[in-house]
Order: C-alpha cells, then structure tokens, then sequence
C-alpha cells in the first residue's frame, strides 16, 4: 500500500471514529434528558428498544389475532405491535369493500344460516396451515363460536374466500385446530342442541340433543373446504370445549375436552339452580379422543352415511368401529395442547391451580388393552385418569392456555384468577418463572407456539381486562395484549398494546419471511373466488350493456379517471358497475363510492368489482374515488343520472364553464414540451442502469410506459383539433396530456429514487 493511500485511510478512520465519539455522547446526553423529562427508567428504555423498528423497518414475525365479536381477524406485527391490518371475514367492511362488492357479497351469503345473513361473528382461534406439522404461511382458518362458522383466509391476498356452516351444530367453539399437513380443520361444539332444526324440547336433552366435532376436509389445491368430503362425530351433549390435532408418534388422533360432563339444564326462571351450579357440580368432565385417520378411511370406503348432507360417524359406529374414547379430566378444564413432540397433551383445570399432562403412550396402552374403568352414558369406553396420567402440576389458580418454547419441555401456562404467566417443564413438572398480567389472561401464545417446532423468543398475554393500563375511553375498554420477552430465563413485560376491537381470544404468530403477499392482481381478477372476472374490462373496452331493464356497465379505473364519467340509466332499472382498476403499481387503489346507494368498492390494482343496485329513484347521484391515488383524485368523479321513465333529452349541448383561446392552448404545449424534457432525462437515468434486476422498478416502468402510451393518444387527439382551428378541444385534450405525462414523470421519479437507494448500477 502506497504511503498516500494508507494516510488516507488513516485520516477516514480517525475522523468516522471521532464522530461515532461524539455522535455517542450526543445522544446519550439526549437520551438521558428524555428520560428525566418522561420519567422512564432504564429498563423501560430497554424494552423500548426490544421494540421499537425504525422508520421503513420490518417486523420479525406477523400476528393473526381472533377479532373476537367484531368477527375480524386482526394483522400486527412483533415486536413492534403495530396493527398492519384487519381482514373482514364473517363481517362487512367498507375500506376493504368486504360485503359491498357483489362478489363478497356472495362470500358472506355462503355463510347464511337459515336462510338469514348473519353479519357479525364471534371469532376465537385462527390457524394457521401446516405443512409435516410447521406453519406453511398459505391459508389461514377461524371460527364463528355464535354461528358455527368457519372463515377460509388466502395469505396470498389476505381476503377470505369461503364461508362454511356446519350442518349439525347450533355453536362452535373448538376450533380451528388444524391437522399436520392441514388435511382437516376440527371444528367442535359447544352448547349442545339437536342436530335437526325441528323444535325439541329441553326435557329430551339427554336423548336428543348433541355435540359433536367436525373434521372440515381441506383441498389444499384448490384453497378450499370440501364440505361434501368432510365428516362429524357425533358426541354426547357434553360441552366440548377446545381441541388439537396429534402430530408426531399421536398423529391421525384428535383431542378435544369439555365442561358439564354433568348434561345439566339450567333455567333461573323455572326455579332451577343456574347453569353454572349445575355445571361445574362434578369432580371431572372428559377429554375426548378420535381416530380421524381411521374415520377418513371408513369415509373412503363407503361405510359411513349422510345426515344432513353430510358424513356423520354416530356414537354407535364409533364404539364398535373404536373410534372414540374419553378420559376424565379434572374441574371444568379449558385449554388442550397437544406438546410441540406430540407426546402428551396438556388440560388445565380451570377452577382449580393444576395443569394436567396427559401420555399419549399410557392412552395408547390403555386402548390396546382394553383397560376401561367403564362406559359413560353413550357407552363411550372411560380410560381410568390414573392410567392416562403423566403428571398433574400446581401451575396457579385458574389455568387456561399452554404454549411451547423453542427449549424443550419448557411452556407457558395462561393463569386467569391468579393473573400470571407460569413457565414451567412438562417433562419435570419444576416451576421456572412467573411474571403478572396485566390482568385476567386468557389465551397466550408464543411465537409459531403451537407447531412442530416452536420460536420461542416472545409471548403475547391476550387479556380479559385492562381497567388502568390505558387513556380512558368510557365504560368499553380496549382490550390489552402483553408483549413479553422469553428469551432470557426470567420473562420480562415490555409493551402493552391497546386493541380496540372486539374481545380477541387467540392469536397465532408466525416467521414473516414465511409470508409472500402479492402486491397486485392478474387484470381482471375477482379476488374474492380467485378466478378471471367475466366482468372484467380493459382500456378502450369500457361499454354499457342493456338487456330489458338490466343495465350493465363495464368500466375501468386508471389515475386520474373513472371511465365512464356519466351513467345515465332509467328509473326502475338494475343497475350492475363493474369496474377494473388498470393500474399495476404498487399500493394505487382506488375506490368508488356512490351517493345514497350503499356502495363503497375497493379496487386493489388489477381487481374488478362490481356493484348492483336498483335505480328506483330518478335523480342526480355523484360518484367519486374513495383512495386520494394522485394530485388530481378528487377530480376522479362522475356522475349516475337516473332519468324519469319517458324523459327525453334537452336539445341542448354542455356548455364549457371556460373558454380556451390559441394562445391557452400553445402555452400548454410549451409546458408539454419541457416536461418531456423532465422525462427524458429520468429514463435516460434509468435505462442506463440495471433497472431490470429490481422487480418493483420493472413494476413502475411499466406502468409508466402505459401512461406514457396514453399521452401519445391523446397528444394526437390535441394535434387533429388544433389543426382544425377547435382550439377549446385542443386545449383540453393537451391538458389531458399533460395529466399523463405527470403520471409518468411521477413513476419515474420513484423508479430512480428507488434505485438510487437501492444500489443499481451504471451499465451504459
Ligand atoms: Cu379460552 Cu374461546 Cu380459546 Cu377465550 S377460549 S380465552
Ligand atoms: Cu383513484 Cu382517487
């Protein structure tokens, strides 16, 4: 090395160093002085920086939480607890046009129960797909406990795209749990209820009404339930509560336990001790444990009929087919985890402080040898607990939730009464860690917690109550979800977040670079069933179609223009928009929202979406979009008229409220002319990079030569009016050029910031 080069090297390390230097002491001085002033302490400022992702930074992993009654699913990111996202899923949502457009329209109606839209849901437990027991980031399943529902959820888009009802049950609560390789979704009731809708009266509880638990048949290829493929037990008229699927050395078995094994009926108002008395009077309840994989075969082979439309396995056939056994379960349990090994499985007893650990061998064992203590009413063959039971460990008083650690044997147990975390080893039964909630928790989950081989690192308490952790808001709190930090061996709160929506019950977290959201659709797409629009329209394209007093209208959406700008239909007809938003870029949606119709479309670039209304009403009703996508989006308007029935158009034409001369329309041109001077110069920077190599500069370039595609056309339309001396045409087509080009330079500009940032290089 040359002795100029070395001094030099000598002078950049010693002056970066004496920044960084004073750069530290800088902000430490700073940093010291903000947490005077806010009063934090240092172990507040450590967990805010566990959490806090600078500006333009991701998080490590993507949460789907239970929207609870709001019946949507809820999107945040961790560490940072930023809310990405709602989905709507069982209920309407304008922004997302969920429940507006036609085509989700027909998504919610699959979910009609009786013939009637039911437009909320109580959601409890998204899943995950699994692909040999790990979260594969491609759909994701949640229940409707009211209704019992299921919501299938396409992580490719993030937009739910089935509806099933269950044709047996009047609630569902255990579910979605699903298989390893997703083959089912398991879906359990709760309130007990016959399976017929005839009217049965509560004196034949024991005889007639049910419970029961669906195996939801999942066709990974086509994104779909099969609900013609899927099967049912039937179960006693206990409530079964909630389930998991067996993996590893117990996969092809379900578990799901229950409460008021005691199939007692309230009724306060006929004199009778509450329900709560009445369910909760005896020592155990049972768990349930069914061999799908055997059922999936007898289904297979024809031997088990339709109920309803669909496959029912019937207590009787289940006995003699051994299908089902129980096991008791102490103390109205709640919670069932299968462990990440797949050998045991974990209740607690939610009036009690234990958390009990079930062998999957011992259960096993006990089938093989025929060792039953007995037969419950239904003759359903009873494992004795003792010969089922690995361990039971004193966790705290009201255990709920049990989620798993990367560490083996190690979980975390939700404690509701007592509100805590309890960290504990499943194969020790020792005690590790506690740490108090914030307050009354129910579910927890820790990251990809209840796979095959869990994450670990966070856990987020959801809890029933937050009283004093937040602003107050009136009597509705929000509902508060608590980061913790489990990496080290003492867990250690660092964020509390506020949710305001609905009561989320549980939550799963999954690795973000799992996940591959596309940024737009194929031109044309109906997003809400996956296929080509037959409604789908291009440039140039756009078109009314009248058939009797049917009105279609294929348009499109493209910045800064709806297309068409005037509608004009007759009172009394039906009227269907159908719009496709030709945009590719990313994030440019528009939206359309209509005067006093209920219409309210997002149109992601590429979708069409279509709106269907009566015009029974004659009158003047504005349309605008609803997403401010450029400089001139409020100008992206038009106009419905809905015309009297017989009216005939005035012999009057559209009087320009300005008038153009010569001199408008060359001075536009001049302007014209130096910006595609502005252009030149940014696709000549473009072009001599290796622009090609980044797929969102390849993204805009596209979309800027469209735009520029547009320009050309309507410069020609300025051009054949001015030479015809119709200067107020040719002023307006040459300002509609200009538009064009400012889309373009905009794009442009983007592609080169983008890589300038992102370190193209020169290539020519
Ligand atoms: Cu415990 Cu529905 Cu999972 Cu609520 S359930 S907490
Ligand atoms: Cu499109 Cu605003």
């Amino acid at each position: 090395m040359k002795f100029r080069h070395m001094f030099a090297l000598f002078v950049l390390v010693t002056v970066s160093l004496s920044i960084f230097t004073s750069g530290t002491v800088m902000a430490q001085s700073t940093l010291q002085k903000v947490m005077e002033e806010r009063g934090l302490t240092e172990k507040d400022v450590l967990a805010a920086a566990k959490t806090y992702v600078p500006t333009g930074g991701r998080d490590d992993y993507v949460v789907f939480s239970s929207g609870g009654q709001s019946g949507h699913l809820i999107v945040y990111g961790i560490p940072s607890m930023r809310i990405l996202k709602y989905v709507a899923v069982f209920t309407p949502e304008p922004w997302q046009g969920y429940g507006f457009d036609d085509e989700s329209k027909a998504i919610l109606a699959q979910g009609r129960i009786m013939g009637k839209d039911i437009t909320y849901g109580d959601t409890h437990h998204p899943a995950i797909s699994e692909t040999d027991g790990d979260y594969d980031g491609r759909y994701l399943f949640i229940n409707d406990k009211a209704n019992p529902r299921i919501g299938v959820i396409d992580l490719h888009d993030f937009e739910t795209k089935q509806i099933v009802a269950n044709p047996f049950f009047r609630s569902a609560h255990g579910g979605c749990f699903v298989t390893p390789n997703t083959e089912y979704v398991m879906e359990a009731s709760q309130y007990a209820a016959p399976y017929s809708h005839d009217f049965v009266p509560l004196e034949k509880f024991n005889d007639e009404y049910r419970g029961g638990l669906t195996y939801w048949k999942f066709n990974r290829e086509t994104g779909r339930i099969e609900a013609e493929n899927s099967f049912t037990f039937e179960m006693p008229p206990y409530s079964q509560d909630l389930s998991d699927a067996g993996k590893g050395p117990s996969y092809g078995w379900g578990f799901n336990n229950s409460f008021c094994s005691e199939r007692y009926v309230g009724g306060i108002g006929r004199g009778r001790p509450p329900f709560e008395a009445g369910c909760s009077s005896k020592d155990t309840d049972f768990l349930h444990i069914t061999n799908w994989k055997k059922a999936e075969e007898l289904v297979a082979a024809g031997k088990v009929t339709k109920v309803n439309g669909a496959y029912l396995i019937t207590m009787e056939q289940a006995i003699q087919e051994e299908l089902m056994y129980l096991v008791p379960e102490p103390k109205s349990p709640h919670g069932c985890d299968v462990t990440p090994d797949g050998k045991f499985i974990i209740v607690s007893g939610k009036l009690d402080s234990h958390a009990w650990v079930y062998s999957y061998e011992k259960i096993m064992q006990a089938i093989a040898d025929k060792n039953f203590e007995g037969y419950d009413p239904y003759g359903l063959p009873i494992i004795a607990l003792h010969d089922a039971l690995e361990r039971s460990v004193n966790v705290g008083l009201g255990p709920l939730h049990t989620q798993f650690d990367s560490e083996d044997g190690v979980c975390y147990t939700s404690i509701y009464v007592d509100s805590q975390i309890t960290k504990w080893n499943y194969r020790t039964g020792k005690i590790l860690d506690t740490i108090p909630i914030h307050y009354n928790v129910g579910h927890l989950m820790t990251m990809e917690g209840d796979s095959k081989t869990p994450d670990g690192k966070y856990l987020v308490a959801l809890n029933k109550l937050s009283i004093d952790r937040f602003n107050p808001v009136g009597p509705l709190h929000p509902q508060n979800h608590q980061l913790i930090d489990i990496r080290g061996s003492q867990m250690q709160l660092l964020y509390d977040m506020p949710l305001p929506l609905g009561e989320p019950h549980y939550a799963v977290a999954i690795r973000a670079d799992k996940l591959h959201p596309v940024i737009n659709y194929r031109t044309g797409w109906n997003s809400r069933n996956d296929e080509r629009s037959p409604h789908r329209s291009r440039a140039g394209r756009e078109r009314t179609v009248r058939n009797g007093n049917r009105v279609d209208i294929y348009g499109t959406l493209i910045r800064s223009h709806i297309n068409p700008e005037i509608i004009e239909v007759t009172e009394g007809d039906v009227v269907s928009i159908h719009l496709t938003n030709l945009e590719r870029a990313q994030d440019e949606v528009h939206g359309f929202a209509m005067y006093g119709q209920n219409i309210q479309l997002s149109i992601e670039p590429g979708k069409t979406a279509s709106a269907t209304f009566t015009a029974d009403k004659a009158g003047i009703y504005p349309y605008y979009c609803t997403e401010f996508c450029s400089a001139l989006h409020l100008e992206m308007q038009g106009y419905l008229l809905v015309q009297p029935k017989g009216y005939k158009a005035a012999e009057i034409q559209i009087e320009d409220g300005t008038k153009y001369t010569k001199e408008d329309y060359e001075a536009q041109v001049a302007t014209n002319i130096a910006t595609q001077d502005v252009i030149n110069q940014v696709v000549g920077f473009i072009t001599s990079h290796n622009y090609q190599d980044f797929a969102t500069v390849v993204a805009l370039v596209e979309d800027a030569t469209d735009q520029l595609g547009f320009a050309d056309e309507v410069k020609a339309k300025s051009e054949a009016a001015a030479a015809e001396g119709d200067y107020q045409n040719a002023m307006l087509w040459a300002n509609q050029w200009w538009q064009y080009q400012v889309k373009t330079a905009d794009l442009g500009l983007r592609a080169k910031t983008f890589l300038e940032q992102n370190g193209a290089v020169k290539i020519k």
